[in-house]
């Protein structure tokens, strides 16, 4: 392996770090979020939730046909709304990952599949650790390589 493409892998390596790793400073700051949930028999509009860990969030439940509850695992929100009557909750994503919501209101035949999840990320960490092993292993073989050529010659 030549010394230029040694360096270019390195550098490559660095580059994708560099792309995945958040700078200093630019970590997203905790933001106040109001979100609204449209229940109807069986699903919840939007099925899928994003916030990021820090955030207020406040939902707003509303029931588009006959009465139904949202249960947020982990979270320990319970919200029931009747059509026209909207329901909300605010709390603080204060833990990362996924967590389901479900109705908690019996609304019929399918209440049980009226499931939701909502994510609390963005879960860096993993990506951070992969990126940071990444760079600490070419680094090692980097220095291994020119060294050894150096003791060859
Ligand atoms: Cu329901």
């Amino acid at each position: 392996m030549k010394a230029s493409t040694l360096v270019l892998i390195l550098a490559t390596t660095l580059a994708i770090g560099a792309a995945v790793l958040p700078w200093p400073g630019e970590r997203a700051t905790p933001t106040q979020r109001v979100i609204h949930v449209n229940a109807r028999q069986f699903a919840f509009d939007p099925p899928r939730l994003h916030v990021n860990r820090g955030d207020q969030v406040t939902l707003v439940l509303h029931a588009t046909d006959v009465v139904h509850g949202l249960y947020l695992d982990g979270y320990d929100v319970n919200l029931k709304a009747v059509p026209g009557i909207s329901a909300q909750a605010t709390f603080v994503a204060d833990r990362a990952g996924k967590f389901r919501y479900r109705c908690s209101v019996s609304c019929g035949s399918l209440h049980p599949f009226m499931i939701g999840e909502l994510v609390v990320g963005p879960n860096t960490l993993l990506w951070r650790a992969i990126a940071l092993t990444t760079i600490a292993a070419t680094g090692a073989l980097a220095f291994l390589y020119t060294r050894s050529r150096e003791v060859a010659r």
